[in-house]
């Protein structure tokens, strides 16, 4: 069964190399072994008109017929594998816009020394899994943050290079569910063989619920020093029955930035739109660092909802 887009594609441009090569084998040795029997040295043989003898110029072979049939047909093999190659080089390099692929099928790819991070549009970030809906087209936007990385999906035939200061596009759309190993294919230093993550395919309402049951704000979303900034994680349904429960429970924030919070938990209230339940912390900066905090919103699910998190960014002036 087919895994991916890409994958259709390179098995069958794969097919159509190998498929000629047998083709041409075939008809090649078959004229050759056939020749050798035929032509073979025999007592009554007797030398070529055309064997080459010193001070004389051979006479024209007049097998002018053979030469345009062999040579036109190297050129229709030629030109075939040619416009197959340049038409998946064309489909590969004409990715999807970011508006033509659904919410959460862009994702920004960064590879690490020694890891791939997985940036949503909606602020999820995940250094391990990157998970996708099925049926869909998936653009990967791929970088690095270091040195020079690979990002290749095994079973899905496509890889790409990771290059800092600069974004490869790689798109494909899934057509199997499951797990699917992402490897890093460019020596990077010494964790280059463990680099690894999972590109986890899910068909698309698990999808859908996995990505928008949590979203985190913080208002404002740029403060100075010691100023302080409201984050709101916001949970909606994610019950496979989708009758629009609303999630209860806690919701912990956290940041590896310099700054404190009026508390780490806050307990979900019910929200106005059905299925919708939000809480508040207070986060205050206490220096600039790198210019910004990543606040991550982790929501460990109740018995109809299930766990997720989220995370944004205030940036700190
Ligand atoms: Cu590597």
């Amino acid at each position: 069964m087919a895994v991916s887009s890409t994958q259709v594609q390179f098995d069958s441009l794969f097919g159509l190399f190998t498929y000629l090569a047998i083709a041409v084998s075939i008809i090649v040795f078959s004229l050759l072994i056939y020749f050798v029997v035929k032509y073979r040295d025999k007592p009554s043989s007797r030398q070529p008109d055309d064997t080459p003898i010193l001070g004389k110029v051979p006479p024209s072979r007049g097998h002018a017929r053979s030469v345009v049939v062999t040579v036109s047909l190297s050129t229709i093999i030629l030109v075939a594998l040619i416009i197959g190659s340049f038409g998946a080089i064309d489909n590969i390099l004409s990715p999807p816009a970011p508006s033509q692929v659904c919410d959460g099928c862009s994702v920004l790819v960064t590879g690490h020394q020694f890891y791939w991070n997985f940036a949503y549009p909606n602020g999820h970030s995940d250094n391990l899994v990157l998970r996708v809906p099925l049926g869909n087209s998936i653009r990967l936007n791929v970088t690095s943050a270091d040195v020079f990385h690979d990002f290749g999906i095994i079973g899905l035939d496509i890889k790409t290079d990771a290059i800092p200061g600069r974004t490869n596009v790689m798109w494909f759309t899934t057509y199997k569910a499951g797990n699917f190993t992402i490897q890093c294919f460019e020596l990077c230093g010494i964790g280059h063989a463990t680099m690894k993550g999972i590109l986890n395919v899910v068909d698309e309402t698990t999808f859908q619920q996995w990505y928008t049951h949590t979203r985190i704000t913080c208002s404002p979303s740029s403060v100075a020093v010691n100023q302080t900034s409201q984050c709101t994680a916001l949970l909606s349904d994610s019950s496979p029955s989708g009758l629009g429960l609303t999630p209860k429970g806690n919701v912990t924030f956290s940041t590896p930035a310099l700054g404190y919070f009026n508390t780490r938990t806050c307990t979900l209230m019910a929200g106005t739109s059905k299925g919708t339940a939000s809480c508040s912390v207070l986060y205050t900066p206490t220096a600039a660092g790198t210019g910004s905090a990543r606040i991550t919103s982790v929501y460990g699910g109740d018995p109809t909802q299930s766990d997720s998190s989220g995370n944004t960014a205030i940036l700190i002036a």
